[in-house]
């Protein structure tokens, strides 16, 4: 397989995450890139131009971190990144994890392209008041309370958005303003497949 990424995308984070989590990641060649990259090998690929993108062993093309990241779950082995006994959970917290990646991400490129004056704009202030509404959320959220910390698809995707906020948005300080969630965090990313993929 071919799993094409850059350093600094959480998508492409939660990809690379998942494929150590199943054990495929001695079978993964990773093409590092630039997706914004007018002429890239990218484009040949896919027509959006965007990472992460996963060629399989057959030479299919899969876009979108969540179903490659359901697609790597049932090529690899250990245990499940969407349990069946624990479905409605899990998808629950990785929708609230990629709702956060999106507004995160939203607001890094907004500033990027806009500058910081597109926080003022009615879609700029929805978005911060998007991510400050879901990190409050998260903090109180059972399975954060009840300390679910195993890595599954939904604790990946939280603690890659929350990492990214860190990254990208530190004046946002969530892991002092928000303790329960923070303690959560430090579970979820204690391992092997966190270390070896931080944001560089
Ligand atoms: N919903 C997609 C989002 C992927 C995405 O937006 N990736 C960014 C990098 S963080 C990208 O490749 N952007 C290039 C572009 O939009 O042209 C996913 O979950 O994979």
């Amino acid at each position: 397989m071919q799993l094409y990424l850059n350093a600094t995308s959480p998508y492409a984070r939660v990809a690379r995450i998942c494929l150590y989590e199943k054990k495929l990641i001695e079978r993964t060649e990773l093409c590092w890139c630039d997706p914004w990259a007018a002429d890239s090998e990218l484009l040949q690929i896919n027509p959006l131009s965007r990472i992460p993108t996963l060629v399989t062993d057959d030479g299919e093309v899969l876009t979108e971190s969540v179903l490659i990241a359901l697609y790597l779950d049932a090529q690899g082995e250990g245990p499940a990144l969407l349990a069946h006994d624990a479905l409605t959970d899990t998808l629950a917290l990785t929708g609230l994890g990629q709702g956060l990646m999106d507004a995160a991400f939203n607001v890094v490129i907004g500033r990027k392209h806009g500058g910081n004056e597109v926080d003022l704009t009615l879609l700029g202030s929805r978005r911060l008041k998007a991510i400050e509404r879901t990190l409050a959320t998260l903090n109180t959220h059972p399975s954060v309370l009840a300390g679910k910390t195993e890595r599954t698809l939904g604790s990946i995707v939280v603690a890659v958005a929350l990492a990214y906020i860190s990254f990208r948005l530190p004046a946002f300080d969530w892991p002092n303003r928000f303790p329960a969630l923070n303690t959560w965090y430090s579970e979820v990313v204690e391992s092997e497949s966190f270390d070896l993929t931080a944001f560089e």
